[in-house]
């Protein structure tokens, strides 16, 4: 892609001395012997001088500027790889690739050496890293707070058709990118109680004096935008035990106990929990939450007292954005910090917490809305419990004092549920103590405002607004698409890597030039042969690059429907056994994508898939017609292979479930086609692309809402009027896929008939009339390129740097440079 500027070769030359010096001074291996993973080491090490020097300098200027900054807490940072991403922002690419080649080294390999930083489940995850690179790229001084987790994400395998989980060990050969901050480490307590003292001014103060100590050490990793615009940090935290407890236990003795102290406090940060919606209301969750938020909030205090700041200039200095609500603590542990270890009154530490915070929803999905049973927070937050109950009260009574006195309203909105055992409402909590609540696309933002905060919008009318999604356009495209990167510079000029956002849209005036269209086309085929060597060597599975690749791939769950569109496979294996000399439009369904460890119909959809593959794939009627693939262990990396190797994107969830989707971005980015809902973003990707350039089918979110209202969920008259459903289903059901044990999808499929939630009968036949409008457009090629070519044209607004800039001036007020 930047392979058009020529590297100097005086550049690479020093580059070359760098490199080899890492390699033999901090890697200690010697060019002749190194393996990949010692040269992309030393190669880090490298790029990381680079980075050092813009690292400090930026965040003495913004001291020095009295600039606000924002810390962006979130539980999740799905990274991916950073090698290319570092390179390709410091402008050292294609130095690094030439400098590598005169040593006789491919850059390539090289990259596939670095393990995939997995810090995060999905689309929450995978949002704050590009959040992180935006926020650099437009030079917003930001910090990423979380945890560095030592096990990410699982890796998942398939053995016979089932889901495998494997330990994820990325650190398992140290990280290049990150710095340890041993001088950096705060304390952070648990348990105890709390005491009232008298202050030296006689009020009245509470002490909390925690049971348990432990201590959260920084582990920073620098950031870099485009072009070195802005250099920030992504500061996680590990927790280690407390030194003198652990010697004291010692000292006395007790060798095991306090080795099973340091144990239990480091076990904190040993793993991410790899469920996106169920498995809540784990202590070790709750402790992994306060235990990130504390350190955070503390550490930003100390910067901010640091530089001499007052207290009351904290908004004006501090955004704190809570990322959903898992650092939703923050609004009481802010208020602890400032009232027991800073001693304000209450009104103004309310005052300082509210107009500092912000708070981002992401998921409407009921088993998804967090919230902790009273028992366990007055157990392990006992100080935190306190302040609630007073936040609550306090919200209460301003609620009466206007008058407001209807009982299930106040229900509704108070801090405490009442009814399910006593629990705290996170998302209350997070929207009372927060100046701004956004969702991530307008469809969700509204049905933000109509469900879970529809009492709570009603008495702060102008709190929550709406901040679609996005996707940084440098991974997304230049990266992971160099071959489409280097035709839009040739149609458009090398101005669209500073601007992509903007001179994407010059591509529409192109849309109809076969020229152009041949160039999108040829990029796709030779990214989708190089999928197809992965599928090859890792399945055994050949391709045919010449057919529709349809592809699915992104966390597995019910809402999602990858059921839906394994039904269109069987029904597709059917039509084709039903009439085998027909003329068939040749297509592969590519899947992907993990499922909770503990979510038992996610992991038997993901054997049904490859039942599916292993018999379809198999017959010889079908003669490669339609193949089926599971790729395993999705991530980062393997997003960057399979999206630009896409002709057909599938976002097709039940409306009104997917907050966004950030996939189907990339996806219409890279110029592949979206088959999908009218739910989340695509919403307003039809808008911006065109109705008629995606295949938009089903029920909308209003008439699902209707039909789940009714109690319409027995799909028998769905099914009567489709024989290709009911064919679908009865061979499912009775083991046509599943040989070895025939009543493997008995109950799935009885659930479809008779409690179909997702509605996935409902929209069967849309959803198959959809597809055949796909196969009519694939088959006249002028048509699907100069569809795919205004994707790509028409999607620029759903970059992260547009999300961001909205963030920077409507919800933080910092100035956006960049
Ligand atoms: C919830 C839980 C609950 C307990 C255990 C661990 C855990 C981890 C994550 C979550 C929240 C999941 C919410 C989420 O990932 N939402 C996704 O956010 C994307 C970015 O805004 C959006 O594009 C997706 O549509 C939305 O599903």
């Amino acid at each position: 892609m930047q392979g058009s500027s020529t590297p100097v070769p005086e550049q690479v030359e020093n580059f070359k001395q760098e490199v080899l010096t890492r390699l033999r001074y901090d890697v200690g291996k010697d060019a002749a012997d190194a393996y990949a993973h010692d040269w992309f080491e030393a190669l880090a090490l490298a790029a990381r001088r680079y980075i050092v020097d813009g690292w400090d300098e930026a965040s003495h200027s913004i001291d020095r500027g009295r600039r606000k900054r924002v810390y962006y807490l979130s539980l999740e940072f799905l990274i991916g790889r950073l090698l290319i991403d570092n390179l390709s922002n410091l402008g050292l690419l294609e130095i690094a690739r030439e400098a590598l080649l005169q040593l006789g080294v491919d850059l390539e390999q090289v990259r596939l050496a670095e393990p995939d930083a997995a810090l995060g489940n999905g689309g929450l995850g995978r949002l704050a890293a590009c959040f992180m690179e935006s926020m650099a790229t437009l030079d917003i001084p930001a910090y990423g707070y979380g945890i560095r987790y030592e096990h990410g994400l699982f890796r998942q395998s398939i053995a016979d058709g089932w889901q495998q989980e494997q330990p994820e060990t990325w650190l398992d050969f140290g990280n290049p990118w990150e710095f340890e901050r041993p001088e950096c480490s705060i304390s952070i307590g648990f348990g105890g109680s709390v005491y009232a003292l008298n202050g030296s001014d006689g009020s009245a103060r509470q002490h909390w004096e925690p049971m348990e100590r432990l201590r959260a050490v920084a582990y920073d990793m620098p950031i870099v935008g485009w072009r070195r615009a802005g250099v920030n940090t992504l500061r996680l935290w590990r927790a280690r035990g407390e030194e003198t407890l652990k010697l004291d236990r010692f000292n006395a003795g007790d060798h095991l106990g306090a080795v099973a102290d340091t144990a239990r406090a480091e076990s904190i940060s040993r793993v991410l929990y790899p469920a996106d919606s169920t498995e809540a209301g784990q202590e070790l969750r709750l402790r992994q939450e306060y235990f990130f938020v504390s350190a955070s909030l503390q550490d930003l205090l100390q910067r901010h007292l640091g530089q001499g700041l007052a207290l009351a200039s904290l908004p004006a200095r501090v955004a704190i954005q809570l990322n959903d609500t898992h650092p939703a603590i923050a609004v009481a542990e802010l208020m602890r910090l400032l009232l027991d270890d800073h001693y304000l009154q209450w009104e103004q530490a309310w005052g300082l917490t509210v107009a500092t915070l912000s708070y981002t929803n992401h998921t409407l999905l009921p088993e998804a809305l967090e919230s902790w049973p009273v028992a366990l927070m007055e157990r392990l937050l006992p100080r935190h419990m306190q302040i609630i109950y007073l936040v609550n009260a306090f919200h209460i009574d301003a609620l009466r004092a206007k008058d407001i006195h209807d009982f299930a309203l106040l229900r509704a909105v108070s801090l405490i549920e009442e009814d399910n055992g006593r629990r705290v409402r996170m998302g209350n909590l997070a929207f009372l103590g927060s100046h701004s609540v956004n969702g991530v696309s307008a469809l969700h933002t509204e049905l933000m405002r109509e469900t879970v905060f529809r009492d709570l919008h009603r008495l702060y009318p102008a709190r929550i607004s709406n901040k679609t999604n996005g996707v940084t356009f440098r991974r997304w495209l230049f990266q992971a698409n160099p071959e489409l990167t280097g035709l839009l510079c040739e149609c458009l000029g090398r101005e669209l890597l500073d601007d992509p956002e903007r001179r994407l849209r010059g591509l529409e005036a192109h849309a109809g030039d076969a020229a152009v269209q041949r160039g999108f086309a040829q990029q796709r085929r030779h990214n989708k042969a190089r999928l197809a060597q992965l599928v090859e060597e890792r399945l055994g599975i050949r391709l045919d690059v010449e057919a529709l690749f349809d592809v699915q791939v992104k966390r597995i769950h019910e809402y999602k429907r990858q059921l839906l569109n394994l039904l269109h496979a069987v029904a597709l294996y059917q039509d084709i056994r039903n009439d085998p000399a027909a003329p068939r439009l040749p297509r592969v369904k590519i899947f992907a994508g993990k499922a909770a460890p503990s979510y038992h119909q996610a992991k038997l959809i993901i054997k049904l898939a490859n039942d599916i593959a292993r018999i379809v794939n198999d017959d010889p009627t079908v003669r490669g017609l339609l193949k089926v693939v599971f790729i395993p262990n999705y991530n980062v990396s393997l997003a960057e292979a399979i999206i630009p190797a896409a002709d057909l994107s599938e976002q097709i969830s039940t409306a009104g479930l997917e907050a966004s989707g950030t996939s189907n971005m990339k996806f219409a980015l890279n110029g592949a086609l979206t088959i999908g809902t009218l739910d989340g973003a695509n919403v307003e990707m039809s808008e911006r692309i065109g109705l008629e350039n995606l295949f938009i089918f089903g029920l909308t979110a209003q008439q699902v809402e209707a039909r789940k209202h009714a109690g319409e969920l027995s799909m028998a008259g769905e099914i009567a009027a489709s024989p290709r459903l009911q064919e679908a289903l009865q061979a499912i059901g009775s083991g046509v896929f599943s040989p070895d044990d025939a009543n493997r999808y008995t109950a799935l499929v009885e659930g479809l008939r008779h409690d179909d939630r997702f509605m996935l009968c409902a929209d069967f036949e849309a959803y198959w009339q959809a597809q055949a409008r796909v196969e009519a457009l694939w088959r006249e090629p002028a048509r699907w390129w100069h569809a795919a070519v205004l994707n790509t044209a028409r999607v620029g607004w759903f970059s992260s740097d547009r999300t961001i800039r909205e963030y920077a001036e409507e919800i933080w007020k910092v100035p956006v440079g960049g």
